[in-house]
């Protein structure tokens, strides 16, 4: 990829940045945690955004003091995404959260790459159904790691991709597990959200309204 060296890159994340499908993890997940006798809190919710399926799992099995075979962890992991793209039948360009779509195609228009990084194994169908996949110059996944956020893997794959050095990329988030990534390798980080959760973000905003491409001028 050709390098756009003074402008810095940046690095969206899908669910909770890009469009609200995080109520749907939740509701998926509390059917899941019920099985057990758990309630799902939003506290805990806040825990689960930006980790992996997998490690959702374990969260929930942990909190509900909860051990099951291998079998039927893989069944509950197939069941819950089940559940979770269900819930996605509907999703349209209208769920596409304010103010992130004008932010990209203004930072497209002056040379900015534009990457993703979500931890979501559905992030392509859900870019599909949203009709952006075609903004994003780099698309990374929760197919592409090993390790999850928190973990920085996924970011350090982004920066590769976009040709550019940690140091060049701005990332917004809206989990800490993803605040904490990017912040360990250096990327300038904006949480996106609430202010508790994100306060190890360089900056915070509730949404893109408050953001604009000035804010980030070399
Ligand atoms: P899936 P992000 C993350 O996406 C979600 O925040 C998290 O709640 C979910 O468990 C994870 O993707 C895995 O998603 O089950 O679709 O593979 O916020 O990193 O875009
Ligand atoms: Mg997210």
């Amino acid at each position: 990829m050709k390098t756009k060296q003074n402008y810095p890159t940046f690095i969206f994340d899908l669910d909770g940045v890009i469009t609200k499908t995080e109520a749907y993890h939740f509701q998926a997940w509390k059917q899941t945690a019920s099985l057990f006798d758990y309630e799902l809190t939003h506290e805990n919710n806040e825990q689960l955004k930006g980790v992996s399926r997998v490690d959702s799992l374990k969260k929930i099995l942990e909190w509900s003091d909860s051990e099951i075979s291998t079998e039927m962890f893989e069944r509950l992991l197939k069941e819950k995404n089940d559940r979770y793209l269900k819930a996605l039948t509907e999703l349209s360009e209208k769920d596409i959260i304010e103010g992130v779509y004008e932010f990209i195609l203004d930072a497209r228009n002056h040379q900015h790459t534009i990457a993703l990084y979500s931890s979501s194994k559905n992030a392509e169908f859900i870019l599909s159904k949203l009709k952006i996949i075609d903004l994003f110059d780099v698309r990374v996944d929760g197919n592409d790691v090993t390790q999850s956020k928190p973990h920085p893997e996924g970011f350090e794959i982004a920066a590769k991709l976009a040709n550019s050095p940690p140091s060049k990329c701005v990332v917004f988030e809206d989990s800490s597990a993803g605040v904490i990534a990017a912040n360990q390798i250096g990327m300038t980080t904006v949480g996106i959200g609430n202010a508790d959760d994100l306060s190890m973000a360089s900056r915070i905003c509730k949404n893109f309204i408050e953001i604009a491409l000035n804010d980030f001028k070399a």
